[in-house]
């Protein structure tokens, strides 16, 4: 069985980053070992959420992970609370990767044109700075933007979103993936870019016109969870993709759900149907 790590917060209520990805990942049929950045009683969209910062852990940790010579198949950052926490991600990437590790960054930061409530620029310009290491990005068109510095659009043609592509590509990520791209209506998809091999990929899917919280880390943690079950990028972001809509589909059939996540669980049969499991 493969390994992997996933570095990011436990918000305890939320369904969203350690929450989501450590049981998508595990029923793909991946260990998801995790190092927890902070403990929040929920994500950070309700009000007087708590917070223990947990940077100071992350040294010691992963220094014992050395000293007993684990490795990883893949290292997988979501949502990071400072810039602290990048830096010591990239040292992470500098001292876990080998020739078959995957660096895979999702820059959790943003959505629909705004910066979650935590972040300013500033940290959206250091989170690039993650990303150029990275083999794999996944960030949504507003992350791209700001971490790019290019003006956010809600209507855009093909020849915006490849330039996004490319200025991530120059950034120095290897492949990128760009999430929530729509060219016609009742659709919406993927859009990646292999810059190895100046390769596109569009994949598009039905749309359903909400936004919930937390499907980017869903997205996120199938891909992986896709690559480690030896599908290329391009399957992986499919899947990816196909899975989280389907989520999105279970959650509008019951009015009752909450609003702060998407029913990601009783979509798992789903899933494992989609990868052959
Ligand atoms: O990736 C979503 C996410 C993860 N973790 C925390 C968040 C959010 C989104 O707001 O607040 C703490």
């Amino acid at each position: 069985m493969k390994r992997i790590v996933t570095v990011q917060d436990i918000s305890c209520v939320g369904k969203c980053s350690l929450t989501v990805a450590l049981p998508i990942i595990s029923a793909m049929g991946v260990e998801a070992s995790i190092l927890p950045t902070a403990v929040l009683s929920t994500h950070t969209m309700f009000k007087n959420f708590t917070v223990k910062d947990l940077t100071d852990q992350v040294k010691p940790i992963t220094a014992h992970w050395k000293s007993e010579n684990m490795d990883f198949a893949a290292i997988y950052t979501g949502y990071l609370g400072s810039f602290e926490q990048i830096d010591l991600m990239k040292e992470m990437f500098d001292e876990f990767k080998t020739e078959n590790t995957i660096t895979f960054v999702d820059p959790a930061m943003a959505d629909n044109g705004r910066l979650y409530p935590a972040f300013d620029e500033a940290f959206a310009k250091h989170m690039a700075t993650l990303c150029a290491k990275a083999d794999i990005i996944v960030p949504n068109i507003t992350e791209a933007c700001f971490m790019t510095g290019t003006e956010y659009k809600t209507e855009y043609d093909e020849a915006y979103i490849k330039e996004l592509l490319d200025k991530l590509a120059k950034l120095g990520a290897k492949v990128t993936v760009l999430t929530g791209v729509s060219f016609e209506a009742g659709k919406t998809g993927v859009m990646g870019y292999d810059s190895v091999k100046d390769e596109y990929y569009y994949y598009k899917h039905d749309r359903l016109d909400v936004s919930y919280h937390g499907t980017g880390d869903i997205f996120s943690s199938t891909c992986i969870g896709a690559m480690m079950n030896n599908m290329s990028w391009k399957e992986a972001m499919a899947v990816a993709a196909d899975y989280t809509a389907e989520c999105i589909r279970l959650t509008l059939e019951d009015p009752s759900e909450p609003w702060y996540g998407v029913n990601f669980e009783q979509a798992i049969p789903y899933l494992l149907k989609r990868i052959g499991k």
